[in-house]
């Protein structure tokens, strides 16, 4: 009689609830690395974060008082238009509300701007209302280069292009201003439970 073994084919995988997975997608364990250039190391000395562009009073804090700024540990899904998604990530950050609340503003838009150049543009709408926010912890541990640190956007809710990594800074608009990837094709919102993965989606 042949014994039914489970089998010790390395750690059995979590059960993955099919309602958590976008269309297009499939969940993976790791977390790979998609960097469109090298990786840029600004020392923590040089780093600042600004909001600026159409405000009343742009604001900019150095690393040491983005630090202490009032932040939060959660556990999101992310997902890459690549087709990867990564359940239960764990980052610590400030939310961009928090970021947000002592600006005035008549932007409608936000492009996120980083070290190395790239950009991504969201609406504010997206980025406000505890769905966003800059991380510099990934599962406990300083962000590494790689995943963007010092800082990175989180804006788990739309594809992961939108979280810029080594973040420095949103620039508020009137208009709306296509990032690297939307000027190349790619959906200029992007959500993935409407699989908007290019501009004709
Ligand atoms: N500054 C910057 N941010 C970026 C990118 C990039 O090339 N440069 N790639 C984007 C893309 S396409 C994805 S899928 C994620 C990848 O993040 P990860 O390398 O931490 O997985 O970062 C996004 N943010
Ligand atoms: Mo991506």
């Amino acid at each position: 009689m042949a014994h039914i073994s489970r089998g010790f084919r390395g750690r059995p995988r979590r059960e993955v609830d099919p309602a958590r997975v976008p269309p297009g997608q499939y969940v993976v364990n790791d977390f790979p690395v998609l960097s469109a250039g090298p990786t840029p190391r600004t020392p923590l000395g040089e780093w600042s974060f600004t909001i600026h562009g159409a405000v009343d009073d742009p604001v900019s804090w150095p690393w040491e008082e983005f630090e202490s700024l009032p932040s939060e540990t959660f556990t999101v899904d992310i997902h890459c238009v690549t087709k990867w998604s990564k359940l239960d990530t764990r980052w610590t950050g400030v939310s961009v509300d928090t970021l947000l609340e002592g600006v005035t503003t008549e932007a409608a838009y936000v492009s996120a701007w980083c070290d190395g150049g790239y950009t991504t543009n969201l609406a504010l709408e997206d980025l406000a209302g505890g769905r966003a926010w800059v991380v510099y912890e990934y599962a406990g541990e300083p962000l590494e280069p790689e995943h963007g640190g010092p800082a990175r956007l989180l804006v788990p809710h739309l594809y992961f292009w939108k979280s810029a990594k080594w973040i420095r800074g949103l620039t508020l608009t009137l208009e709306d201003e296509p990032g690297f990837w939307e000027t190349a094709g790619y959906h200029n919102r992007g959500d993935p439970w409407r699989e908007q993965r290019y501009w004709s989606d």
